[in-house]
């Protein structure tokens, strides 16, 4: 087998055991993006590979268009779910119907956001489904929240020049949020040709269907990376009690004009809260940091922190990593083959890349 020197790449998909790594500079033949399998002394480092991670790829066949990953480096932000390494924007999506706007789940979903430090943007999709009067009613919401969202339609058209234009700037964006609210029609719409698949909602309910089954990125401008994700509907509480009023804007914002009476001060009424309570969400945040703590006194470890997710995430060492159904493994040569076969098929009836 030809092999060749190590190269540097971008992990762009994920399926089961193996990746798609994209490299920085083009092999012999312009063979850019390779199948990888992640060598069996990484696979037994217990290193979780991620979609966004930066790896070193070894061993590369570039007839077959293999290789096998064989480092992965230090990740700066790690989205809990979907996993997604080194985002540099988490643009949550929800419907404004079909499924029906659940202000609670999308709390949810802009907290898991937030616990990245990155920056977050909410996109209210169909708005073609509500009366006008309605949609702006839940943009002055949102505000009050602290999001200025931006309403689309991939129906009218609504929104999407706004959204394309904060997409194609560079780095790394995720689209998350629950079952069939549109995120992969609006990828569609944004850039036809990635042409994803979709389907419609379904039962009383109208929730979706799972259509999306991986993350994968895509590129939607030069340097700006954009990944697609497969719908949840209900995000895990980020774990730290003492971390999760931060993750609200409305108390960011009052902790700029002020500070609390108490350094641990937890705003559910104490002395001197700068906080104070009167904000939509403050119930919700109530009840949230009642659960987590609770959750953390009944915990082994007392006082272990266990940041972001802890439900999607676990601890090794001094680093966070997703907990992945299927981890990557090191096959035979022989199901290697069959995978990959499979894995070229799967690709075109897919459609994607
Ligand atoms: N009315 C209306 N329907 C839309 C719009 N955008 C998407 N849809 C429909 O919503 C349904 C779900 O769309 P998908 O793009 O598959 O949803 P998704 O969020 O990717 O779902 P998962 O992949 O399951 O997470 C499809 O039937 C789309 O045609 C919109 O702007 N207006
Ligand atoms: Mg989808
Ligand atoms: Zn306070």
């Amino acid at each position: 087998m030809p092999e060749s020197a190590a190269r540097q790449g971008l992990v762009v998909a994920l399926q089961a055991n193996y990746g798609w790594v994209e490299l920085d500079q083009s092999g012999p033949e312009g063979c850019r993006r390779l199948l990888c399998t992640r060598r069996t002394r990484l696979a037994k480092s217990g290193q979780i590979i991620c979609v966004g991670d930066r790896v070193r790829v070894e061993g590369i066949d570039w007839i077959a268009g293999r290789g096998a990953v064989a480092a992965v480096e230090p990740r700066s932000v790690l989205l809990a779910r979907p996993p997604v390494a080194n985002v540099s924007l988490v643009v949550v999506v929800v419907a404004l119907a079909e499924p029906a706007l659940d202000p609670l789940q999308l709390s949810r979903f802009l907290l898991t956001a937030e616990a990245t430090g990155q920056a977050v943007l909410l996109v209210l999709a169909k708005a073609d489904l509500l009366p006008e009067a309605a949609v702006a009613a839940w943009l002055e919401r949102v505000a009050a929240w602290g999001y200025r969202a931006v309403p689309v339609s991939t129906r009218t058209g609504r929104g999407l020049d706004a959204l394309r234009e904060r997409l194609s700037r560079p780095g790394l964006a995720v689209i998350s949020g629950p079952s069939g609210v549109g995120k992969s029609s609006l990828l569609n719409a944004l850039k036809p040709d990635l042409d994803l698949r979709v389907a419609s909602v379904s039962g009383r309910l109208q929730r979706g269907r799972h259509t999306t089954r991986h993350v994968e990125l895509f590129a939607l401008a030069p340097g700006a990376l954009v990944a697609d994700s497969p719908g949840f509907n209900r995000p895990e509480l980020p774990g730290d009690p003492a971390r999760l009023a931060r993750l609200f804007p409305e108390v960011r914002r009052a902790l700029e004009r002020a500070e609390c009476r108490f350094s641990n001060c937890l705003h559910r009424g104490e002395p001197g809260c700068a906080v104070g309570c009167d904000w939509e969400r403050h119930g919700w945040y109530a009840e949230w940091v009642g659960d987590l703590r609770e959750r953390a006194a009944r915990a082994d470890a007392p006082g272990v922190s266990q940041g972001p997710g802890e439900a999607s995430l676990r601890r090794r060492g001094d680093r966070l990593e997703p907990r992945l159904d299927q981890q990557w493994r090191q096959p035979s040569r022989r199901s290697q083959r069959q995978q990959a076969w499979r894995e070229g098929r799967d690709d075109q009836d897919g459609g994607q890349p």
